[in-house]
């Protein structure tokens, strides 16, 4: 593997520590969380927008004199634009750095990451689903918008990430158009069936019903490790990473997705909404399936813990047999994921 000089080094000298794995998220990653942020308002901006209306049957259309298009894109960026942590995007781009990829073939599946990240916390904040009033520490889109607003932004943010990452990632044969397309069906398996709207029906099948084990480790590993793995994977394909790394890193995101759904539950015991921007202690009036529920919290903990440990082992193994492979921001994205406050 012919890895050029890691992007990471930047960002890493850009703070003030000889210590990289003393650093917090959001002191590591505060250029790629900008980066993130301005690629999102870039996709979300008027300009975009016209841009697309090139295409097919919107060409020349003039939407101005239309009150409603206005509306609904003002409920996309609302939704998208107004905080997060841009935890899978971060992910996404720091795998394909650590390949040793460039920022621009990967930045584009990145945002169309947090598009989908975006529609399936709309979706799950509606009525028929959480009903919940509170995300980001605003009202949820539904109660800031209308509920039909919040299911067709969700509809439209879902259909452009696909587009995103068609459209956007740089065709100037860095990524081979086999490793897109792969990028882009393996994006639809973990949208779908294969991944969120599986692990969202499951999880809703059973509330109120007994669970065991082998239940709630499907719902988590559907509902919100699949967006992980999908980042952790596409990061690497997206390098041109070979198919061992690809295959380890993919096991990688699935690690972290676990651990990090985990540690969603125990916050959801022990957090103050203000902290969270989202209503909490919901899990246990829903009957929801969680692991401090099942397990009880030290249970949890303890699994968290193993989680970060197995994490760190792929890490090495990774290292050791890809020597140019820096895997130093994905241990302290790890080291976040499993120890966050919010
Ligand atoms: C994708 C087509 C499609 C449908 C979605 C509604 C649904 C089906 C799935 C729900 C998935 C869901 C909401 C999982 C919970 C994941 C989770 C713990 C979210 C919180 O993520 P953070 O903490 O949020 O990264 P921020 O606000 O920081 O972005």
């Amino acid at each position: 593997m012919n890895l050029p000089t890691n992007y990471n080094e930047k960002t890493m000298r850009t703070v003030k520590s000889t210590d990289p794995s003393a650093l917090s998220y959001e002191e590591a990653f505060a250029t790629t969380v900008r980066q993130v942020n301005e690629a999102l308002e870039h996709y979300l901006s008027s300009d975009y927008f016209a841009e697309l209306n090139g295409f097919g049957l919107f060409h020349g259309r003039d939407h101005r004199t239309v009150e409603g298009p206005t509306r609904l894109w003002e409920s996309l960026r609302y939704s998208t634009l107004g905080g997060g942590k841009r935890i899978r995007p971060v992910l996404a781009i720091q795998v394909c750095l650590a390949c040793g990829g460039r920022l621009e073939d990967v930045l584009p599946t990145a945002c169309a990451i947090e598009l989908v990240h975006a529609q399936s916390l709309i979706h799950d904040d509606l009525p028929c689903m959480d009903d919940d009033d509170l995300r980001r520490g605003q009202p949820t889109l539904h109660k800031a918008f209308e509920e039909s607003t919040a299911v067709l932004a969700g509809d439209a943010l879902l259909a452009l990430a696909f587009g995103l990452v068609a459209r956007e990632t740089p065709q100037d044969g860095k990524v081979s158009a086999q490793a897109l397309l792969q990028v882009i069906a393996e994006f639809s398996s973990v949208s779908s069936v294969q991944g969120l709207v599986n692990g969202q029906f499951v999880d809703i099948y059973y509330e109120g019903r007994s669970f065991g084990p082998d239940v709630l480790e499907y719902i988590h590993t559907y509902k919100t490790g699949a967006l992980f793995t999908f980042s952790a994977t596409a990061g690497a394909r997206l390098a041109g990473a070979p198919t061992p790394l690809i295959e380890g890193l993919c096991a990688f995101g699935q690690k972290l997705g676990l651990a990090f759904q985990i540690v969603d539950d125990l916050l959801d015991i022990q957090s103050a909404s203000e902290a969270m921007g989202k209503t909490v202690g919901k899990d246990l009036v829903q009957q929801k399936a969680t692991y401090p529920a099942h397990f009880g919290v030290e249970a949890s903990r303890s699994k968290v813990k193993e989680l970060v440990e197995e994490s760190e082992a792929l890490l090495n193994r990774m290292q050791a047999l890809y020597g140019q492979l820096d895997v130093r921001s994905l241990r302290i994205l790890t080291d976040f994921i499993c120890h966050r406050m919010h």
